[in-house]
């Protein structure tokens, strides 16, 4: 089965006023979708092309070379999109607030309070030069940590490829095609309206699956 491209989970104008319409239209509908169509040409007649997106940038390092980069970047961002769209919802709608449960007393072991994982969150973000991505991971043994990857990696690619490792719970895409439109040059400002988007029901069942 090829990649195909997942729905939005909610209308495009849904996250206004912190992501705005035309943003998630063309996010969603052109380069996430461009992901998708790229993926499956790097992928096609390999064995990898039966494969769940997650199982293949799992296991990189296997992808013939001449494919490596297209695989790395194409079904890298199929999955870091797919994820992204579930960790967000409306304001006020399930998005926003505070994570709760397992998944906030989590949170307050492993940076001290919610408001200092914000920060460490929102630094792996501005400081990201260039394209890529904000995470927050369940290491292996369940404790969590902040990272921040380039381009289209993903944590889950291990970090001989990402610099870093661990299962991705939450992430925050900071390439300007994310939010050039809205907010300029003013990444900061994007992070933080983005809060009151983030889907934490969502986060703390993906951190239920990942332990
Ligand atoms: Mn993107």
């Amino acid at each position: 089965m090829p990649l195909t491209l997942p729905d939005l989970p909610y209308a495009a104008n849904a996250l206004e006023p912190h992501v705005d319409a035309k943003t998630m239209e063309i996010h969603h509908g052109k380069h996430h979708n461009a992901y998708v169509t790229n993926a499956n040409k790097a992928l096609e007649g390999t064995k990898f092309a039966d494969m769940a997106a997650e199982d293949i940038i799992k296991h990189l390092g296997d992808v013939p070379e001449e494919k490596r980069a297209a695989v790395r970047n194409n079904a890298g961002g199929h999955v870091n999109h797919s994820l992204f769209w579930h960790v967000m919802a409306p304001p006020g709608k399930g998005g926003g607030g505070k994570p709760e449960g397992d998944l906030a007393k989590a949170i307050d072991t492993a940076f001290g309070s919610f408001d200092t994982f914000k920060e460490k969150f929102a630094n792996a973000a501005a400081t990201r030069f260039g394209s890529g991505w904000a995470w927050l991971c369940v290491m292996p043994g369940g404790k969590l940590d902040v990272c921040s990857t380039a381009n289209q990696d993903n944590p889950m690619m291990g970090p001989a490829f990402a610099g870093c490792g661990g299962t991705p719970i939450l992430g925050l895409d900071v390439w300007e095609h994310a939010y050039y439109l809205n907010y300029q040059n003013r990444r900061p400002d994007y992070v933080s309206a983005w809060w009151n988007v983030v889907n934490w029901g969502e986060v703390a069942k993906r951190f239920k699956a990942a332990h």
